[in-house]
């Protein structure tokens, strides 16, 4: 057996017993004892959506620790609403991760925007998936959940997010919010950003050592290149004290020591600049959205609240993702770059992910099952798996992190949507393959859409979690 707490991943001992076995000692090997790290060695800190996405598995086996993994981040948040997409844990070295709680300055450079005094966090938030996660968390033992107070105790934060969402990030003006950040949307170095990204002037790479590479392959990785553009728009952002938008500009360097519990518009003395930068409504990133929005009208009503005015909110936050996002020619999503003002040409799979939504328009669903089977995606035909990429476009990669490559949560997401939407079979189809590929590449972090090879990190948290949830 594995101890809980081993910090390598031991393919020898992982190989043995059933999948459901298997998949649960990955998240065992990676709990921390409050939350699960993605992969022991590349990602050594507690990741957002990797979270709401664990605890979806994590349920099946441990309904507490699925509680914890979700209370854990939502201790970590801003008092702002934001949810930080990193917490950093602090007796992992500085130099495991890159970039670290040293370059953030989350206590002190988001100091207005109310970042947490005791732990250290990045600025930038990940796709919204926690409300749905909740959601399916208390279902997995109402019991428990009510014995805990967990709803009650998660509702007024998971609100707050939403609503910093809704407001603080609705950079383009027609009610989506935009991410500022690639790693915002979790598909980092997706075809979509080399535009938007193109107008930001990368940091040196002198200027950072990254350790992504100690553990990473790096043609499986991001170039040189986007990295020192990431590196550039975090520190810009870090720089203006984390504000999103004009009116609340804040003190450039925050004193260090004293002062404390501001909230963000306090204090100005600076304004963000609203110009330049990368600003970028994603389809998956707001379908996620939207998603967690009827789990919060859900959550509401369990609590004794109606929920109505949260259902109507989702669906007039599904008419602007279809007014602002959905091209009827192509029959795909696509992200608009909020600075340039058009949608980017790329076809993505963050654009077949609103299909999980169940009030998408009929002739919508329709399309979007079209394309996902249809010569872009390869889906039943070319392919087995829903690369993250067009499998014809220019930038297409096989193994190259998000250009190309399938992934496991976005896989998930799609074999729901299809389930959804009375697709069965090829739900079922999809879910098979998804199966198989987890456990023949002990639960690897993408896999290369054409041969299923693994890629990337091995012993994976949301691959293990999105198994065991596809096996229940
Ligand atoms: C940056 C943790 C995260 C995922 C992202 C994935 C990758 C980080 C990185 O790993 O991003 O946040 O260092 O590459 O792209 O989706 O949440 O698993």
């Amino acid at each position: 057996t594995v101890r809980p707490g081993t910090d390598v991943y031991d393919p020898v001992t992982m190989a043995a017993g059933t999948p459901h076995v298997r998949a649960a000692r990955v998240l065992e090997v990676n709990w921390t004892g409050t939350s699960t790290v993605p992969s022991r060695g590349l990602y050594p800190h507690q990741w957002s959506w990797d979270s709401a996405f664990i605890a979806i598995g994590l349920r099946h086996v441990s309904p507490l620790r699925a509680q914890t993994e979700l209370e854990t981040l939502l201790d970590a948040q801003w008092a702002d609403g934001r949810v930080p997409h990193i917490v950093f844990n602090p007796s992992v070295p500085l130099d495991a991760y890159f970039p670290s709680p040293d370059f953030w300055r989350s206590s002190t450079a988001g100091r207005a925007a109310g970042a947490p005094r005791t732990v250290q966090t990045s600025g930038i938030v990940q796709p919204p998936v926690h409300a749905l996660a909740a959601w399916l968390v208390h279902r997995a033992d109402p019991g428990l959940s009510r014995a805990r107070g967990f709803l009650s105790r998660v509702h007024p934060r998971l609100a707050a997010w939403h609503r910093y969402l809704l407001h603080r990030r609705d950079l383009g003006g027609g009610g989506l919010a935009s991410v500022v950040h690639p790693w915002e949307q979790g598909m980092d170095n997706s075809p979509a950003w080399d535009a938007p990204l193109s107008r930001v002037t990368p940091a040196p790479t002198r200027s950072f050592r990254r350790a992504d590479l100690d553990h990473g392959a790096p043609e499986d990785r991001p170039t040189d290149l986007d990295y020192g553009r990431y590196v550039r728009l975090a520190a810009d952002y870090r720089d203006r004290g984390y504000a999103d938008r004009p009116d609340e500009g804040v003190a450039r360097r925050a004193p260090v020591g004293g002062g404390g519990g501001r909230r963000a518009g306090e204090g100005v003395a600076r304004r963000a600049p609203v110009e330049g930068g990368f600003a970028v409504e994603d389809p998956s990133f707001n379908a996620l959205l939207i998603a967690s929005e009827h789990a919060l009208a859900r959550i509401a009503h369990e609590l004794g609240a109606t929920g109505t005015a949260r259902h109507a909110r989702a669906e007039r936050l599904t008419a602007a993702l279809v007014d602002r996002l959905w091209d009827p020619s192509e029959g795909l999503f696509f992200c608009r770059d909020v600075r340039g003002g058009a949608l980017i040409p790329e076809r993505t799979v963050s654009g077949l992910i609103p299909l999980l939504l169940p009030a998408l328009p009929r002739d919508i669903a329709t399309a979007l099952v079209r394309t996902l089977h249809g010569p872009h995606f390869g889906l039943g035909g070319a392919t087995r798996l829903v690369p993250s990429y067009d499998l014809l476009g220019a930038a297409f990669d096989p193994h190259r992190y998000w250009r190309g490559p399938a992934w496991f949560n976005t896989g998930w997401l799609v074999e729901r949507g299809l389930r959804t939407h009375g697709e069965q079979a090829r739900a079922d189809a999809l879910r098979a393959a998804l199966l198989q590929t987890a456990e023949a590449t002990d639960f690897a972090e993408y896999a290369d859409p054409y041969t299923g090879e693994a890629c990337g990190a091995l012993g994976f948290s949301w691959t293990a979690a999105l198994t065991l949830d596809l096996l229940h």
